[in-house]
């Protein structure tokens, strides 16, 4: 444990103690864990061991690995190991700045590239989102852009290419200043529920496995990134892709490049990709991409671009690994290793979703008929939560829940949710939740409904087993 920094420890420590919180980490399979509870970890390879993975019976996967990759603690270690290279140092002032800016309470995924998630207690305790509980997620290390310094190339397909500087952004005469709340998803969260259905076939260990909370809710104010290619004369085509470039590096296989990802034209054109320099009211963190990030609204979060230094107009998609290669939505039937990656759809607008922050799996529950429960819906391309179902029953009957706080002239931004849930009965009970969504989407039942070979987009019920005392 080395490479753990000392909040770290702390932090294992507090939950040695068996009373403190232990719910707080149930069902939260992160990769710190494992490494402070040897025991724990042994028991679970034991468990694991006798046990087989099938994969769901509607398809067959070819080999059933052994263990479960989550279960064996994916440490960053075996992260970097999977992406190929030498491990790289973990540079001490990435470190710093997650303890500068963030709540001491984030669960690590990962140190480097730093990847973290609010517990559950604290995602729905505020609608919107305090700067240091947003979830992070980093391809590479956070670098530390000075304003005065930083400026942004438009070029490409661009009819007058050109650098502006934070000045011109901010310069109100140049460009309308807008002020949004909007949601930024991870297509990873949830994906702790796909990899205990099934882990896949070893690729997939890649990815982050995420809980709840790798979703959150902030004010932005910034540009629209149309109005800025305006400025550059606009778009010699009209049809393509705007390519995003962040000033991280990504690395995988030996390559390094720069993080970049694009989105269509008409994802501009509809003034849904803003350019951002504030977060709720204050300077964007630097580990959320100061000084100017991207935000697509209600698109995956891998398009929300930090670090933003270059805008480039192209005719068709990027050819970015991040864009070409990840975030790309394979189905169930046909195993990855026969797909190439172009079969893959570009996971871009997030499906409706939605889950429960509180009461925690496998909590004991004392009760006068009804249960508190409260979490978040959410939904992508600019539809909204219009109406939370809850079930005591598994799945049965639902109770309606209406939505609370923000209006439905926030098309970009989830709902947080409160309920007393009715339950006359004693014993283990499913909660379960979905969202309908006011294009009347809602989500599959089950989780191996959602299944798909790179682990995104976790669409289906949320569920707990709580164990009810009435
Ligand atoms: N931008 C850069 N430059 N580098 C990154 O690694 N990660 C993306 C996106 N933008 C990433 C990035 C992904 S996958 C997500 S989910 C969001 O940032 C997360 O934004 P946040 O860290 O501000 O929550
Ligand atoms: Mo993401």
């Amino acid at each position: 444990a080395e490479h753990q920094p000392e909040s770290t420890k702390e932090y294992a420590t507090e939950f040695e103690d068996p009373k403190i919180a232990e719910e707080e980490r149930e069902g939260w399979h992160g990769y710190v864990e494992w490494e402070y509870y040897p025991e724990k970890k042994a028991k679970a390879f034991e468990y694991m061991s006798s046990k087989s993975f099938p994969p769901p019976p509607e398809f067959q996967l070819g080999p059933i690995p052994g263990t479960n990759p989550v279960l064996e603690g994916v440490r960053w270690k075996l992260w970097h190991k999977a992406m190929g290279g030498p491990l790289p140092a973990v540079p001490d002032e990435s470190w710093d700045i997650v303890l500068e800016e963030k709540h001491p309470d984030m669960l690590h995924l990962l140190q480097f590239p730093y990847n973290g998630e609010p517990p559950k207690r604290l995602v729905t305790a505020k609608e919107i989102t305090p700067n240091n509980l947003h979830f992070i997620r980093n391809h590479g290390g956070i670098p530390t852009i000075e304003e005065d310094k930083w400026d942004l190339n438009v070029d490409g397909l661009v009819r007058e290419p050109k650098k502006l500087t934070l000045a011109d952004l901010k310069n109100e005469s140049l460009f309308p200043r807008i002020t949004k709340a909007c949601t930024i998803q991870c297509s990873g969260t949830r994906r702790v529920e796909q990899i205990a259905l099934y882990a896949g076939e070893g690729d997939e260990m890649i990815n982050a496995p995420w809980a709840e909370g790798a979703i959150g809710t902030a004010v932005y104010t910034g540009v629209s990134l149309k109005h800025v290619i305006k400025h550059c004369g606009g778009l010699i085509n009209k049809t393509g892709h705007i390519e995003l470039f962040g000033a991280d590096t990504y690395f995988k296989q030996n390559e390094v490049m720069n993080y970049a990802v694009s989105v269509p034209w008409s994802k501009v054109k509809a003034n849904e990709v803003l350019l951002c320099w504030e977060m709720n009211g204050k300077p964007l963190p630097k580990i959320h991409g100061a000084p100017v990030r991207a935000l697509v609204m209600g698109y995956i979060g891998a398009r929300s671009v930090k670090w933003l230094y270059r805008v480039s107009a192209l005719d068709r998609p990027t050819h970015a690994p991040v864009q070409s290669k990840e975030y790309l939505y394979f189905n169930q039937q046909v195993g990855k290793h026969n797909q190439r990656p172009v079969e893959g759809i570009q996971i871009q607008e997030m499906p409706v979703s939605s889950a429960i922050m509180s009461p925690l799996n496998k909590q004991v529950i004392i009760h006068e008929g009804a249960i508190d429960c409260r979490g978040w819906g959410y939904s992508g391309g600019g539809r909204w939560p219009e109406r939370i179902e809850l079930s005591a029953d598994g799945g049965f009957s639902w109770y309606a829940v209406p939505v609370e706080n923000l209006s439905s002239k926030h098309r970009f931004a989830w709902r947080t949710w409160h309920y007393s849930l009715p339950c006359e009965v004693e014993g283990w009970i499913e909660i379960v939740v979905r969202c309908w969504d006011n294009s009347l989407n809602t989500q599959p039942l089950e989780v191996r409904s959602a299944w798909n070979w790179g682990l995104h987009v976790t669409s289906s019920c949320h569920r707990v087993k709580v164990y009810s005392v009435n």
